[in-house]
């Protein structure tokens, strides 16, 4: 409950962060579909402020106003659109929603959405939220109503997270109102949710508010008792009061111990193996979502790798969705020179089209890293090594190969010079390498052994799988 996809044995999700609705029902049909992704987490598709005075940067997304599907992604009209085309092409919805809080303190006037609020008179009504719809001050620890100390979690779930009204889920009529924005959302054909700083929330409120939504739509061709999909955002690097394992029964949960982790095993491959560490309380099989990066820790954790680093980035993502830990999503960036930037725009606040170039690149500050080619030939990999694990591991320190099952077998070098025999754990036959398109084939013996030849340095990876064979 809460922790599947629906998605016919698909297993990798792409965030498009910012990009419009009107781009993402075209990608879902002009590549998302034949690649085999399995769904499209969209930015926070509600009402939100408006900044003109510092350029709209992106985090205008997550400070709400109303729960209108009013955004600078576009309309309700744009997201119906958007949903059932990409539903119709077997790529799935995922929404990002924005319910610890709604704008900052200080902020008012008029949202993307043309609803009016005054957060210093804690009043939004085109929800409508009131002043006894927010946390209490009396039950924030904090002398000023924010949040310093992660050693208390009262004070992390019920004070301010950097200034931002902080709405009172222990309420029912704030739970209903929430609800409400998820069922509207599922009654339009969407799969799941991620949850926004879940961490700053009680998880026996989530746990309320998860009971009141709806059963996925049978209309969008979801089947009848179907969950929706929940990951929840909590930041858990150890060491603080709230740990990831507190969210379990709630959904799947972010672990940010993977960027870190995944970093390091790229720049040493004897660390490869060793991206999930139980013994620090990462987020078992089961229950982890992971990532490279994501919208936040690309632009402020210097310790993350992002597009910006090139073919290490792409060394890390290909790895990620080889190997068999957590639910995998995909960033796909925009590109910026300063972290509050926001996306592509005519300098209005109006979001640029994606631009996409004849080689299937992208333009227009559009990064697409989901379609870069090695990245973009995985999902094949993941879906067809299922819930397999990993198997035959073979580590060296320059290489690392192993097979998932025997549906799929994939091998990564570090210096692009490599022939050498493996146990890939495959029925006999000639495969063709998913990352080089089928440009190279991999011939497995009836023993299970193939020679395996990576001579590129760009694209160091040999992946087979189940479906492959040439
Ligand atoms: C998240 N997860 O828990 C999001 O992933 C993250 O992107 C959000 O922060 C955060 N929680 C709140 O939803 C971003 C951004 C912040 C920004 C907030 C709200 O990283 O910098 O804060 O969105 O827009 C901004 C200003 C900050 C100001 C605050 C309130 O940067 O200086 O604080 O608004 O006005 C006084
Ligand atoms: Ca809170």
């Amino acid at each position: 409950q809460y922790h599947d996809a629906f998605c016919d044995g698909k297993t990798v999700i792409v965030h498009l962060f910012e990009w419009k609705w009107s781009d993402i029902a075209a990608e879902c049909e002009r590549f998302l579909s034949a690649a085999g992704f399995c769904g499209v987490q969209v930015s926070p598709p509600n009402e939100h402020i408006l900044k003109p005075d510092e350029g709209y940067p992106w985090w205008e997304r997550y400070q709400p106003v109303s729960y209108k599907l009013e955004s600078r992604s576009g309309n309700e009209d744009e997201f119906r659109d958007m949903v059932s085309r990409c539903n119709a092409v077997g790529v799935r919805i995922i929404v990002d929603v924005v319910f610890n809080h709604m704008t900052g303190v200080g902020q008012s006037g008029t949202g993307s959405g043309g609803s009016s609020f005054d957060a210093n008179s804690l009043s939004f009504p085109g929800v409508p939220y009131g002043s006894n719809d927010f946390t209490p001050s009396s039950m924030c620890p904090s002398s000023d109503g924010g949040i310093h100390d992660y050693n208390n979690a009262e004070e992390v779930r019920n004070c301010y997270l950097t200034g931002l009204t902080d709405l009172y889920q222990g309420e029912d009529y704030v739970r209903q109102e929430i609800a409400g924005y998820l069922n509207n959302l599922i009654s339009i054909g969407v799969m799941g949710f991620r949850v926004d700083a879940s961490k700053h929330m009680w998880p026996g409120d989530i746990s309320i508010i998860e009971s009141y939504v709806n059963d996925l739509s049978t209309d969008a061709g979801f089947p009848s008792g179907s969950r929706p999909f929940f990951y929840h955002e909590v930041i858990d690097n150890g060491g603080e009061a709230i740990s990831v394992d507190e969210y379990y029964d709630l959904g799947r949960v972010t672990e940010f111990r993977y960027c870190h982790n995944i970093r390091t095993g790229i720049y040493d491959f004897s660390q490869l193996g060793a991206v999930y560490r139980p013994e620090d309380g990462m987020c078992t099989y089961e229950n982890a979502f992971i990532f490279v990066d994501n919208h936040d820790n690309q632009r402020s954790d210097s310790s993350v790798l992002t597009y910006k680093n090139g073919r290490d980035y792409s060394n890390a993502v290909v790895y990620t969705l080889a190997q068999d830990y957590g639910f995998a999503r995909i960033m796909s960036s925009y590109d910026f020179s300063y972290s509050d930037q926001g996306p592509p725009s005519d300098g209005s606040g109006n979001t640029n089209d994606v631009t996409i170039n004849a080689d299937g690149s992208c333009g227009g500050g559009w990064i697409c890293e989901h379609r870069w080619a090695s990245i973009s030939r995985m999902p094949r990999f993941r879906n067809a090594a299922g819930d397999t694990y990993k198997d035959n591991w073979y580590s060296d320190g320059s290489t690392v190969a192993f097979s998932r099952g025997s549906n799929a077998f994939f091998a990564i070098n570090v210096d692009g010079n490599l022939n050498q025999n493996f146990q890939t754990g495959m029925p006999a036959g000639d495969y063709c390498d998913i990352i080089t398109n089928c440009a190279k084939t991999v011939t497995v013996n009836s023993d299970g052994t193939a020679n395996i030849v990576i001579d590129s340095y760009d694209d160091p990876f040999v992946a087979i799988c189940q479906g492959s064979k040439g």
